[in-house]
């Protein structure tokens, strides 16, 4: 198999933000550098990269389906930053950070018709936003991880950008019947919900590229219990996001393998199974996190995802959400994998024989650029 098609965008470089971490504001560990250091990697390993800057298949927030983002929301990521600016409360260089968020408890028994949350992703149902920036800021955000600065909006959709030119890759009639293509997408998507960014992502690229694949597909009914297109998450975290943005649909599926208990804490449970045409679509496979699961636990759960992905569902393509801060040294992980694991996974995502894109999400130490190198060898077949 030829290896991979990887496709990066310079734009992807331009954000930068900060977190909240205990009662320190520190740069975010989602940085430009990962990107470098993965790019750095596959070239000294003799990978090609495709560079797409303008992005050839670049997209604007208004080619971004209503279902996927609201067009409120995306607007707002598109402007808050400039609103600060304008406003003196933050300077040219800096990042905006929320500081108040519409919690569910402080909105359920005045407004009873007010329902979702992280869960759902669906709009809190506020009536009201008052037009302080910092009310916007909250009401669009779920942590204090996913600061904006100046050219984030401009990064996150050529992040997307990439997401949708994979697609257009992998549907190509030239594109071989189980190759890859990886889409170097940052900022991350998979926290992102329908009108909530977090966890670093404000775009849900994963959900984008999924929701064009399936409108380039024909729109023939899929046989009982097949989903067309399966979304296969296996960053350390649970991908809130997409699992939101399709819960009440069958295409795509998701099968995500996350630390159990972990960030984002309150989503990633075993009983959330999809609702409505989705019930059954979703399933969550989480994972004690060390020292309460080892190497061959993670071998064992994502064969559990394969075979319902190849027995269950049996899709004509595989999206991936891939993150590599389930390596043992991940600071912000909690897995026992190794660099040669990452090709293992490679191997055994690319043995199921479907067109796969690959979507990157987290992934956080400095041997990510070898964790990358490995994964790409894992998907070419390489001995
Ligand atoms: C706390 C850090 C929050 C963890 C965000 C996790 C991001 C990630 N300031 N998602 O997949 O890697
Ligand atoms: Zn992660």
């Amino acid at each position: 198999m030829p290896p991979p098609i990887i496709l990066h965008s310079p734009q992807t470089l331009l954000h930068h933000s900060v977190e909240l971490v205990g009662h320190k504001l520190i740069p975010a560990h989602e940085c430009a550098d990962r990107v470098q250091q993965i790019l750095k990697a596959l070239a000294d390993n003799g990978f090609a990269v495709t560079e797409c800057d303008p992005p050839t298949t670049g997209i604007t927030k208004l080619s971004i389906p209503e279902c996927i983002h609201s067009q409120p929301y995306l607007k707002h990521l598109e402007t808050i930053f400039d609103q600060f600016l304008n406003s003196n409360m933050v300077e040219e260089e800096g990042c905006i950070l929320p500081e108040c968020f519409p919690h569910k408890k402080l909105l359920e028994t005045v407004h009873p018709t007010a329902k979702g949350d992280i869960v759902t992703g669906k709009d809190m149902g506020n009536p009201e936003l008052p037009s302080d920036p910092y009310a916007h800021l909250g009401y669009y955000s779920f942590d204090m991880s996913t600061g904006m600065s100046k050219h984030t909006f401009k990064s996150a959709i050529a992040s997307a950008s990439l997401a949708v030119k994979a697609i257009t890759i992998m549907t190509a009639d030239t594109f071989p019947a189980s190759g890859a293509v990886f889409a170097l997408t940052r900022p991350p998507g998979h926290h992102a919900c329908h009108e909530i960014a977090g966890g670093y992502c404000y775009i849900n690229n994963i959900a984008v590229a999924a929701e064009y694949l399936l409108s380039r597909l024909k729109p023939e009914p899929p046989t009982s219990s097949q989903s067309r297109v399966v979304i296969l998450d296996l960053d350390f975290h649970h991908g809130n996001g997409t699992q939101s943005i399709f819960y009440n649909r069958r295409e795509p599926a998701y099968v995500s393998i996350h630390g159990k208990g972990e960030y984002p804490y309150y989503t990633g449970f075993a009983s959330e199974r999809g609702n409505d045409d989705g019930e059954g679509y979703n399933h969550n496979l989480p994972l004690p996190a060390r020292p309460n699961s080892t190497r061959n636990d993670y071998f064992g759960v994502l064969d559990t995802a394969l075979e319902i992905i190849r027995e269950t569902w049996k899709p004509e393509y595989l999206l991936v959400s891939m993150g590599f801060d389930t390596f043992r040294k991940d600071i912000l992980g909690g897995f026992e994998l190794d660099i040669p694991d990452y090709k293992e996974i490679g191997a055994r995502i690319r043995a199921l024989g479907l067109p796969i894109a690959v979507f990157l999400e987290g992934g956080y130490e400095e041997e990510l650029g070898s964790l990358a190198v490995s994964f790409v060898q894992g998907l070419t077949g390489e001995d």
